[in-house]
């Protein structure tokens, strides 16, 4: 085989190594699986031959199937020939050697394997289940038979990474060794090792763990219970439970067949669709056009945030998480008292939970040095402002950042609305000034959204998009202006849901709406959450800077009768003392109608479907204005910030994703005839009319150039 193929094969004294080559991650694209196949064969076929060795080149194993094929026309697999299968029907032992990531496909393959021997470093599992499909090369069917259904049912219905660690606790992988080991060596030596040994330990022979689903009857239906609320309206993680109750029903054969039935019932559904387009989306979203990939880095290992409120603290606990020493400033004793103390109890509240160990709060508490001084963050290479949204409040600390600040140090702005500029005007180092906005809770939400102000140098914004993701975010790039992208984009669901409360809908209506769409908590419930003060206290800000600002009277009325949201225990719903259910309330019905009749505003009944349109719709419209404006690269992007911002339901794909599957010409239609009976704040985006008239989806349109 040449040395550029993608499969190679090297006869090491009797030790037949099969190294796949597919960078960046060896998925297993046409040619790859045919390759080890080959390969398989070809060890098998030599008498000098005594064992196998499979490994990947580069920084992986395999990470799967190529994700791309998914959904295009393929010739259906001729059974006995599936890699899987070859492997299984190989009379010479197979050691895989597992660095990198195993998943998908790439774990099905290592456990078609006779041995698995990995690095500490390494992760294998079998996420499917996150892009609507499920392990189709036999994984529901190994996976139980190895480690029982219960655990294989959670690793493939969750579809998580899972470290080599335990993975050798679990019993997936047989050897650990070092990581400053050399793996092929290592895996070449147990090859020698096992080259004798028959007969051949094969896991479609095993049935010796199926017997926890006799012993537990109810463990399907337990676990498809367990699931209910968050796999709501799909339908892949149901189908991995059927497969894995296969496995323990069914001889192997029968319950490859039956996975295999399962899997070609969801390759093509509208919800793996919408899954593999959010994949490549969150990959596409890391592309920046205007800045060139090449663009060096500044280096960052030390990090300041200016403000230990709940948001800087939040951002502080973000850094921590990914093992950043962080400085967290506040010129007050008792602001950076109060701040550290919220910290830790929002980490005991995780420990008290179980979702983080004493240990590791110790070592994130470590990481977080509280300071009073600028001077104590002079050193640090960034700087993430995290004070009050007030423009002179934020002005005065840029012209502090910028006295005391070594030269170079990245000076980025956590705001959620104002201008980048003006902070960049308050130094004489606007280069180094960005918005980097996190969204609340910040050590909570993925997204990340880097702003771009007028002079921000290309490497101020590659490193904050760097930086994002070093924090475990998902950056995504927006321009300048009021509310960026993410906010602008989401501002116009929030006047409507509004003005429909005017108009004759109840909140409760509009939340089960959203919540039966997909998302975790409807929009109501939401704003209680936040507070209801927060949204006032913006909404009289923006009425005394502009009077045709379009107020929000009974949203207003709520909070001067002291209805802030769940804190008070009422807001559009009431609440019973500790508890976060939202109970509809006859109050709020009664005060809506009252404040409707008072300011004339008829009543009417609402259908399902024109509130989830009406909330949505205008969101879009508002998206292609940016786009239009050349604030976002691509629709995409605009997707990512709704599926990692605002919890939109990702198997819809996302915002922009989810209009282009109700076709753009009839959200236009709808947006224009809402024009002419709602006014102006419905006037279709020019973009949106073009999209529409040379039927191009909104995810292929072109945006215009100010960014
Ligand atoms: C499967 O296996 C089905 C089976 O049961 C068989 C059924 C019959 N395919 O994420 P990154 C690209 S389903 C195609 O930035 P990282 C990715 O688009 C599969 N392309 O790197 C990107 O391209 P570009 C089950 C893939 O280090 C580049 O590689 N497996 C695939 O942050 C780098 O990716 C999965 O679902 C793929 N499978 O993270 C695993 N994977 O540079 C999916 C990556 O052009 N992959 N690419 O933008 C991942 O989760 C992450 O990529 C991984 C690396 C964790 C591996």
């Amino acid at each position: 085989m040449a040395e550029d193929a993608l499969v190679r094969f090297e006869n090491l004294g009797g030790i037949g190594v099969i190294t796949i080559d597919n960078p960046p991650v060896n998925a297993l694209s046409p040619g790859v699986p045919e390759g080890i196949v080959e390969a398989v064969e070809r060890g098998n076929a030599d008498p000098t031959i005594k064992a196998m060795v499979l490994i990947g080149a580069g920084r992986s194993f395999i990470a799967g199937a190529d994700i791309r094929q998914f959904g295009t026309r393929r010739p259906p697999p001729v059974p006995g020939t599936r890699t899987h299968e070859v492997l299984d029907a190989s009379a010479k032992p197979v050691v895989a050697a597992i660095h990198g990531y195993a998943l998908g496909g790439g774990l099905e393959i290592a456990l078609a394997s006779h041995y698995r021997v990995a690095v500490p470093s390494a992760k294998v599992g079998l996420p499917e289940v996150l892009i609507g499909i499920l392990p189709g090369s036999g994984g529901t069917q190994r996976l139980p038979r190895l480690i029982g259904p219960k655990a294989a049912m959670e690793m493939i219905v969750s579809g998580r990474h899972v470290p080599a660690e335990e993975a050798k606790g679990l019993g997936i992988i047989d050897e650990l060794v070092a990581e400053s080991a050399d793996l092929r060596q290592a895996a070449i030596a147990m090859a020698r090792c096992v080259a004798d040994t028959r007969p051949l330990p094969r896991i479609r022979d095993r049935d010796d763990r199926l017997a926890d689903s006799k012993t537990e009857p109810g463990l399907f239906d337990a676990m498809r219970k367990s699931i209910a609320r968050r796999a709501r309206n799909q339908k892949a993680p149901y189908h991995c439970i059927a497969a894995v109750e296969a496995a323990c029903s069914m001889p192997f054969d029968e319950g490859t067949q039956r996975e295999r039935e399962l899997f070609d019932e969801l390759e093509n559904s509208a919800e793996a669709r919408a899954l593999r387009y959010a994949f490549f989306a969150e990959r596409e979203v890391a592309k920046l056009p205007d800045i060139p990939r090449e663009t060096p880095l500044r280096p960052i290992e030390t990090a300041a945030i200016v403000g230990a409120g709940t948001m800087g603290g939040g951002i502080a606990m973000s850094f921590a998480e990914f093992g950043f020493p962080v400085k967290l400033l506040e010129v007050s004793q008792e602001a950076l008292d109060r701040g550290l103390q919220r910290i830790r109890s929002n980490y005991e509240t995780s420990v008290r939970r179980g979702s983080l160990t004493e240990a590791e709060m110790e070592r994130r508490l470590k990481l977080i040095e509280p300071v009073r001084s600028f001077d104590d963050i002079a050193r640090c290479d960034v700087v993430v402002e995290a004070v009050f949204e007030r423009i002179p409040v934020k002005e005065e600390v840029f012209k502090k950042l910028d006295e005391v600040m070594k030269p170079g140090a990245l000076l980025y702005t956590n705001t959620s609305g104002i201008d980048i500029d003006i902070m960049a005007n308050a130094t004489k180092r606007p280069q180094d000034v960005a918005g980097t906005h996190f969204f609340a809770p910040a050590n909570v939400m993925k997204l990340f959204e880097v702003v771009k102000g007028t002079k921000s140098a290309p490497d101020t914004l590659a490193t904050g998009m760097a930086l994002g993701r070093k924090i475990g975010k998902i950056s995504a790039m927006a321009g300048n202006g009021d509310g960026f992208v993410a906010n602008r984009s989401r501002g116009p669901f929030g006047i409507e849901m509004n003005i429909m409360i005017e108009e004759g809908a109840l909140p409760e209506q509009v939340d089960k709406v959203m919540v039966d769409f997909g998302y975790p908590i409807g929009p109501f419930a939401t704003a209680d959450l936040s507070g209801l003060d927060i949204g006032y206290d913006s909404r009289q800000r923006r009425t005394a800077e502009n009077p045709n600002y379009r107020k929000m009277p009974i949203a207003d009325l709520l909070v001067e009768s002291g209805r802030l949201g769940q804190k008070t225990g009422a807001g559009w719903f009431r609440y019973e003392k500790g508890d976060r259910t939202p109970h509809p309330d006859p109050k709020v019905a009664r005060m809506i109608k009252e404040k409707a009749k008072e300011l004339g505003i008829e009543q009417r009944s609402f259908s399902d479907e024109e509130i989830l349109h009406r909330l949505l719709f205008a969101s879009v419209n508002e998206a292609c204005k940016i786009l239009e404006e050349g604030k976002a690269y691509r629709a995409s992007d605009i997707d990512v910030m709704w599926l990692n911002g605002f919890g939109f339901p990702r198997y819809r794909g996302g915002l922009m994703y989810w209009a282009d599957g109700i076709g753009v010409p009839e959200v236009y239609r709808q947006i224009a005839a809402w024009h002419q009976r709602y006014g102006e704040r419905w006037a279709p985006a020019l973009l949106l009319r073009q999209l529409a008239e040379t039927g191009t989806p909104l995810r292929e349109a072109k945006p215009g150039r100010a960014m």
